[in-house]
Parts: structure tokens; C-alpha cells; sequence
């Protein structure tokens, strides 16, 4: 990050309440916990399973009382600071991911995260996403096309994409922000063509004032994922896949605080050759039709 983005952010800082909370409410309103009709023994098993890793961990690893009451004060700041969905999707979701995606073929997943929002402003390719006057960072246009597992390119087919700005903040989680920078869903053309004109997001601290950010302190790790471009694909009858994408050489991308990197996830964006401002890359996407497994 340059000094004018830390100036930028420090003028713009959102709390990790703030963000925290924002992505609690969506979470629980999307109503997924009350549609969810899981049978008495799967809960048993999981829950159960669950309590016993818990408890080896005591065992194994002798805690303390002063060990486990510091656990029960930490379980209760990470509810008041909204940052279950945070807590989650950092140190979890990636095994979840990988675990449900093993059987899917065509174009890699990785994490969602907590930052998504459904129903962002719908574009005809090519687009160019919602950005503030003299937004800062290097241009991107981002190019692709959809097909079947066997080549045939896909009709209907839409990118969605949101990313965090320069100073590495996501619109709708941090104060004064449009409300749809960097957030769109592009419709490809008929032949599954599309084109996306963005800004490079920068490396990306998850927020480090709330109880995720006092945990990573108080184990010495770091808050960093590398920079990230976040994109649900989908089209009618196929299965969709949600995925980031990243760029090769982040200080990051060996260590990231979320374990969601891949090496089919990388954009290596070059100096656009028609003239055009920025940089360019194209990234396709290879959908599997509902049901087909590997
Ligand atoms: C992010 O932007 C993100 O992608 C993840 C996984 C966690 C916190 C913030
Ligand atoms: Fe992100």
C-alpha cells in the first residue's frame, strides 16, 4: 500500500464492528439458518463431533482454567463484534469449499468470504463497474468466455464480481463508500463472451480492531490476504462456481491468512496492447452442467 492509500484509509477507517455487524445481519436475513432443515442424527454426529475435538484439545493440550475462561471471553467479543461470518469464512470455509467441490468439473472454486451482496447493478458486456472520479489504482480489463465442459461456448451465462478499492476497503462494509463501487453482475454476450473493466484491487488486511484482529495479535500471526478479485459465474442448468482470483507475486499469495489461494486462480494481467489505459488478462470459465460430476 502507498502512503496516500494509508492516508486514505486512516481518514475512511470503519470499525470492525461496523463491518463485522453488516455482514451478521446479511448472513442471518438471507434466512439460510431457518430454511435449513438438517436430520436429528446428522446434528448429533456433527455437533457431537465437533464437542469431541473440543474436548481432546483440553485433554491434549492440558488447558488451563484461566486458558479456557479467556476462550469463553474471546467466543463472546467475536459475537458482539458481528465477526462470526469473518471467523468463519477465514479459517473455515476453504475445507468446506474443498470438500464440495472435489466431484465438480471445469473452472476452480475457492472461498466466498463475508463481503458478497446479492443483486448488484446489472450490466450489458462490455462493462466498465461503478468507480468514483479519479478512482485510484491501475485499470483492468478483464476478458473471457464461457463454454461447456466440452467446448461449446454457454448462453445466459453472467459473471458477478466485487473487490475492495485501492486502500482495500469493500463498498457496503466500510463508511462512505458508493454504495456499488466495485460491485456489478455482467450478463455475457450470445456466444458466452464477456468484458469487465475494473481497477486491480491491492492486498487486503482483514480488520484487526475487533476479535479475529486479537486473536491473529495474540498468536503472532498476520491479517493479510493478497489481493483478490472476488467472481460468482453462473448460467441456467449449469452449476456455478464462486471464486477469487489473484495475481502472481503477491507477498501473499503463499500465506494467506484465509488458505484460499489456488494456482488455477491466478491472473497474470499485461500492459493492453490496443492503446487503452491499464492493464489486460483473459480469464475463461468452463462450467459443469447440473448434476455432471467428474
Ligand atoms: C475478505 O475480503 C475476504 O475475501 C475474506 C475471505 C475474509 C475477509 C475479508
Ligand atoms: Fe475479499
Amino acid at each position: 500500500m502507498t502512503e496516500t492509500q494509508m492516508d486514505s484509509r486512516t481518514e475512511n477507517e470503519g470499525t470492525a464492528v461496523e463491518a463485522g455487524s453488516k455482514a451478521t445481519e446479511r448472513f442471518a436475513a438471507s434466512g439460510k439458518l431457518s430454511e435449513l432443515n438438517v436430520p436429528k442424527e446428522r446434528v448429533s454426529t456433527l455437533a457431537g463431533a465437533l464437542i469431541k475435538a473440543a474436548n481432546d484439545i483440553v485433554v491434549e493440550h492440558r488447558v488451563t482454567y484461566e486458558e479456557y475462561n479467556a476462550l469463553k471471553a474471546w467466543l463472546i467479543k467475536v459475537g458482539n463484534d458481528g465477526e462470526w461470518p469473518l471467523f468463519l469464512d477465514v479459517w473455515l470455509e476453504h475445507t468446506v469449499e474443498d470438500v464440495n467441490s472435489q466431484e465438480r468439473p471445469g473452472t476452480k472454486g475457492t472461498i466466498e468470504g463475508p463481503y458478497y451482496v446479492p443483486g448488484s447493478p446489472e450490466l450489458a458486456t462490455p462493462a466498465t463497474v461503478l468507480m468514483r472520479d479519479g478512482e485510484e489504482g491501475t485499470p483492468l480489463r478483464f476478458t473471457g468466455q464461457f463454454t461447456d465442459t466440452n467446448g461449446n461456448a454457454l448462453q445466459n451465462a453472467q459473471v458477478e464480481i466485487w473487490h475492495a478499492d485501492a486502500a482495500g476497503f469493500y463498498s457496503q462494509y466500510a463508511p462512505g463508500l458508493p454504495e456499488w463501487l466495485f460491485r456489478a453482475t455482467v450478463k455475457a454476450d450470445d456466444e458466452g463472451r464477456f468484458e469487465i473493466n475494473t481497477m486491480r484491487p491491492a492486498p487486503y488486511q482483514i480488520p484487526t480492531d475487533g476479535a479475529c484482529g486479537q486473536l491473529i495479535e495474540a498468536a503472532g500471526w498476520h491479517a493479510w490476504r493478497p489481493a483478490h478479485i472476488h467472481i460468482k459465474v453462473s448460467a441456467p442448468g449449469y452449476q456455478p462456481v464462486t471464486q477469487q482470483l489473484y495475481f502472481p507475486g503477491d507477498p501473499h499469495n503463499a500465506d494467506d491468512i484465509a488458505s484460499a489461494v489456488k494456482p488455477e486462480l491466478m491472473l497474470d494481467p499485461k500492459p493492453r496492447t490496443d492503446g487503452g489505459e491499464g492493464e489486460e488478462v483473459v480469464y475463461n470459465y468452463i462450467l459443469a452442467k447440473e448434476g455432471q460430476t467428474k
